[in-house]
């Protein structure tokens, strides 16, 4: 090689070393940076089958932090494990049917003002995934004093014959934005889910004229497994949580008017909420005529419930546009005798091009502009970890204690 090609390969190769260094000592100080808090939702028996959506729940409302004055935090992960009672032993991940964590959406648009409507769920971990875990330098923005909402529920499908204590131990890292060295990107939330068409005669949501060569096909007829529907503005009847006869159903639902993106953005995370027997779902771009992002789903090889389910990390992200039409399309494959319950729901974390970080004055302002709100919402400090709401002793919920929905 030639003396100059020899200096510059060896320049270019140092460099590169460099900047993997650099790049690995900003994420080791990142990881320091990650603080935990650990939430133990309250002991369930489980003491007979409970399917998807009907065994004993609980909602706990708490606070990542409890300083003297609010300030800006960034949740960077979320993690549901089933423990034993005491909360110190891991049990099967099969009695979760899921643990959502919610916020107070309206609250929250007025403290970063926001244009844009976006879903309070901030999370969803259900059989098959049990952590989200953003890209390094990813987070949902929020301040200190907003009180998050967990709800919990267990699940049986496979024992009848038991008897055993539960409970759901939730972990949630987050970073101070004072802490931080480098900007985070900011994340919020947007779910399209696939439904049936319950009652009415289009089987588009938010769309009473629809095109099929635009907006693909309609939501099948179908019916609901429970009492929860969504009704559109046109008066057509959709379950999100829908009944599957024995067999193989492929079920499309038009999701533009949920997904609501409100500008191009792109997606850096997308995590997905099934029900046993589900085999893919997948979010295509009708305009494009593509799939933008596919989860396919391994169910257990014995007994019902699902092994894993296929999420999407990536700090490139993938794009989605604002005037694109967009389509959930789901497979169930029910082998079974029996009709057997569905939901089939993604959740993307978009980046958020409107968020602007509020200072320490701004955020006083506001929380100080609606006493009402502030009084409820932030001024009371947080509150009790344990409470349950509904029936039943906080510490031992039993399967009739708890509060179905
Ligand atoms: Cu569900």
């Amino acid at each position: 090689m030639h003396p100059v090609n020899l200096i510059l390969n060896r320049l270019i190769r140092s460099c590169v070393l460099a900047g993997l260094l650099l790049a690995l000592a900003s994420s080791m100080a990142r990881a320091r940076l990650i603080e935990k808090k650990v939430i133990l939702a309250p002991v369930f028996t489980i003491d007979k089958i409970h399917r998807s959506m009907m065994g004993p729940s609980a909602m706990q409302e708490f606070s990542l932090t409890t300083t003297d004055e609010p300030e800006l935090l960034w949740m960077v992960s979320f993690r549901a494990e089933m423990v034993n009672a005491d909360g110190t032993e891991l049990l099967p991940q099969e009695y979760m049917c899921h643990s959502n964590l919610d916020i107070d959406i309206a609250a929250y648009r007025q403290l970063m003002e926001w244009e844009k409507v976006a879903s309070p769920r901030l999370f969803t971990l259900s059989q098959g995934q049990f952590e989200v875990k953003f890209p390094a330098g990813f987070g949902i923005p929020l301040v200190s004093w907003q009180p998050l909402t967990l709800n919990s529920q267990v699940l049986n499908v496979n024992e009848p014959e038991i008897n055993q204590r539960v409970r759901h131990r939730i972990t949630i890292e987050f970073v101070r934005d004072r802490n931080l060295t480098e900007p985070m990107t900011p994340l919020f939330m947007s779910a399209a889910q696939a439904m049936v068409l319950v009652e009415g005669d289009g089987g588009y949501w938010g769309i009473d004229d629809a095109n099929p060569a635009k907006h693909g096909e309609a939501c099948a007829i179908g019916t609901s497994a429970s009492q929860a529907g969504n009704t559109d503005q046109f008066g057509q009847q959709f379950s999100a949580h829908w009944v599957v006869p024995p067999g193989e159903h492929v079920y499309h639902s038009l999701a533009t008017n949920w997904l609501s993106l409100p500008f191009d953005t792109t997606a850096h995370y997308v995590a997905v909420h099934l029900h046993p027997f589900d085999e893919y779902i997948e979010l295509v771009d009708l305009t494009e005529g593509r799939t933008v992002f596919r989860s396919e789903a391994t169910n257990r090889s014995t007994g019902i419930g699902l092994e894993e389910v296929e999420f999407f990390a990536n700090a490139d992200g993938i794009p989605l546009w604002q005037d694109h039409e967009y389509q959930v399309k789901t497979l169930y494959n029910n082998p079974t005798a029996v009709v057997q319950d569905s939901m089939a729901v993604m959740y993307f974390y978009l980046k958020d091009q409107e968020f602007q970080k509020p200072t320490r004055e701004q955020m006083l302002t506001r929380l100080n502009e609606d006493p009402a709100l502030r009084y409820q919402k932030w001024s009371r400090g947080p509150v009790a970890e344990t409470a349950v709401i509904g029936s039943g002793d906080p510490e031992d919920v039993n399967s009739n204690g708890g509060v179905s929905r």
